[in-house]
């Protein structure tokens, strides 16, 4: 048993002492964050074959794992809300009562780690100290969450010390238990501080930090406290002026966070002296700063990637990061060399393959419209550490964070959006983050392509109503005297035989310079209904072959009959939120109704 010498924290010494009653395991163990101590975790992880390592020449320090084939992705049917008012979870969210959730589960922890030995993830979202930062402790009895733990927080003592004594820590709870899918359940009891999580071991259900805490606990805690949590990727663009400007961008799981946060600009943008760095991919927590503008971190420390479409050609920098220090999840085996392989990293798979499930695979049955037969599953993932990435921000660790100009929403959408649009204002632009749609992806479990509303890319992460969410966002706005400014894009138009309209990937920068255009005042634009769109002119094609102007025109289109329908379904979705709703979203919908049918 963990010894009392090790914590001094009595807050977290007797809770760890009753979650050990529940739970039993036979040993606990304090994460410290040393090199030794990871290392023989590895060793451990390694021996029990929950881990294989990888050539240790070509990629040093890589490990691939193989969760359970029921267990790949997040379960938003399986994740609550707990609030004592069943109201202040909202309509979006499910919700169980707490008393009687702490009972079920802990019905579930009961003996769960008999045998095993607990973890305890001291760790700390944000730079350690910062005045962002937010501690949290996991508690959790796989080798796996603590090694992924290690990479995406900054984990062990120095978070442990900043906790200090007090009890102003985020609880959080892990039990691998039997994988029980009928059983499994991720809660978040947010007036409590506390996370439990059980029978899953996917990334985004079990490392507590990321969408559990820096995204849900954190949203509601930033209500409370007057900051954002948003999931939202951040990045700074150098101009040949040599300014830097910081951007955010919200965009659905799995709709290229990742590729958007490490673009290598086109040489023509390179030759011009654009540079783009990273600061984060994932999840941004957002505070006005005494200049009155939006300030942000990454109070991440690591990428947990969707590994699939990753290649040379759409994100080198990320297929750069994950050769070192970097844990794959459910992705193929390459046997000949002990590498690694997924669908689009390169054109024709490597002859001998081992699938995700650890079985041999057949290329002859790979059929690209049933992932079924695909060698890495859709959802799999790197964590790999930020410290990695070649195109990092020197940034990235400042305690104070960046200022930002730019919000930008985007969504999957094959119609109606088009390439880019600027919001009128702030309230504008949250009735743009707030009708956001996207066609879903594998990144959580269920139908893939439909589309549905998802609000600021947080519809399965908000920690509390959707209407109060809203209105926090139009608050913040009255506290900004230099507000970002919102604008809203869409990679995924297709043409009548849907095929994408827009190349994608790093040709996204000639839509980046308009934005920063429009943030120095540098670029005219036209007014549409929805907002300001670029003249024909300002989307630079230069060097873009098998691009005309027309295809850039159907781009920009704005289709008032498709747009009303889309109001439609917009105000059904917020009367679905219900009377949280703040009036001045209705206002933005019925004056848009408007400006369309005029
Ligand atoms: C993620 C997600 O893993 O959004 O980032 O699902
Ligand atoms: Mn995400």
């Amino acid at each position: 048993m963990l010894k009392n010498t090790d914590i001094s924290n009595r807050f977290i010494s007797s809770w760890i002492e009753d979650i050990a009653k529940i739970t039993q395991p036979k040993e606990i163990v304090l994460i410290d964050g040393s090199n030794e101590q990871t290392e023989a975790l590895r060793e451990l992880a390694c021996s029990t074959g929950e881990l294989i390592r990888l050539n240790t020449e070509k990629m040093p320090g890589c490990y691939l794992h193989r969760s359970n084939p029921n267990d790949v992705a997040r379960v938003e049917d399986r994740t609550f809300i707990c609030t004592e008012k069943r109201e202040d979870a909202g309509s979006i969210n499910n919700w169980m009562d707490p008393d009687e959730c702490k009972k079920k589960l802990t019905g579930l922890y009961r003996g769960a780690m008999k045998g095993k030995t607990m973890y305890v993830i001291p760790y700390s979202m944000g730079s350690v100290g910062s005045q962002f930062a937010k501690y949290g402790i996991e508690l959790t009895d796989s080798v796996y969450v603590v090694l992924n733990m290690l990479i995406m927080t900054r984990a062990g003592k120095d978070a442990l010390d900043a906790i200090g004594d007090g009890d102003n820590f985020v609880r959080g709870l892990h039990a691998t238990a039997d994988l029980d899918e009928s059983n499994r359940y991720i809660v978040h009891f947010p007036e409590e501080n506390t996370i439990w999580s059980i029978n899953s071991a996917y990334g985004g259900n079990v490392l507590l930090g990321k969408k559990c805490f820096a995204l849900r606990i954190a949203s509601y805690l930033g209500r409370r406290e007057g900051w954002l949590a948003e999931h939202m990727l951040i990045l700074e663009i150098e101009c040949p002026s040599g300014e830097k400007k910081y951007i955010c961008a919200a965009f659905p799981s799995a709709c290229g966070k990742t590729n958007l946060a490490m673009l290598i600009p086109p040489s023509i943008y390179q030759k011009r002296g654009y540079k783009i760095r990273c600061l984060g991919d994932d999840i941004a927590w957002l505070r006005v700063g005494s200049d009155g503008r939006l300030w942000a971190i990454n109070p991440e420390n690591g990428f947990f990637g969707v590994a699939p479409g990753t290649s040379e050609k759409t994100n080198p920098n990320a297929l750069f990061t994950v050769q070192k220090s970097t844990i794959f999840t459910n992705v193929a085996h390459n046997i000949d060399n002990n590498t690694v392989w997924w669908e689009g990293l390169t054109d024709n798979a490597p002859s001998h393959l081992t699938d995700w499930k650890g079985n041999h695979w057949d290329p002859k049955q790979y059929n690209k419209k049933d992932p079924s037969t695909f060698a890495a599953h859709p959802n799999s993932r790197f964590t790999a550490p930020t410290s990695e990435c070649p195109c990092l921000s020197d940034k990235f660790n400042d305690p104070d964070g960046v200022p930002i100009s730019a919000i930008i929403f985007g969504g999957r959408r094959e119609h109606l959006t088009p390439l880019v649009y600027q919001s009128r204002s702030w309230q504008s632009g949250v009735f743009v983050g707030s009708a956001m749609a996207s066609e879903t992806t594998a990144a959580a479990v269920g139908k893939i392509g439909i589309v549905r509303r998802d609000p600021m890319a947080m519809r399965p992460f908000v920690g509390y109503d959707m209407g109060d969410y809203f209105t926090h966002w139009l608050d913040m706005g009255k506290k900004l005297s230099n507000p970002p400014k919102i604008f809203h894009v869409n990679w995924f138009r297709t043409d009548k035989d849907g095929r994408f309209l827009w190349p994608g990937f790093g040709e996204n920068m000639r839509v980046l310079e308009w934005i920063i255009k429009r943030c120095n005042g540098e670029a005219e634009a036209r007014e549409e209904a929805i907002g300001y769109l670029p003249l024909d002119n300002d989307i630079c094609t230069d060097d873009l072959d098998i691009f005309d102007k027309s295809t850039l025109s159907e781009l920009l289109r704005v289709d008032a009959n498709e747009w009303l329908c889309e109001l439609d379904e917009i105000e059904k979705f917020y009367n679905e939120i219900g009377k949280r709703m703040p009036v001045e979203l209705y206002s933005e919908l019925d004056c848009l109704r408007k400006r369309l049918t005029d």
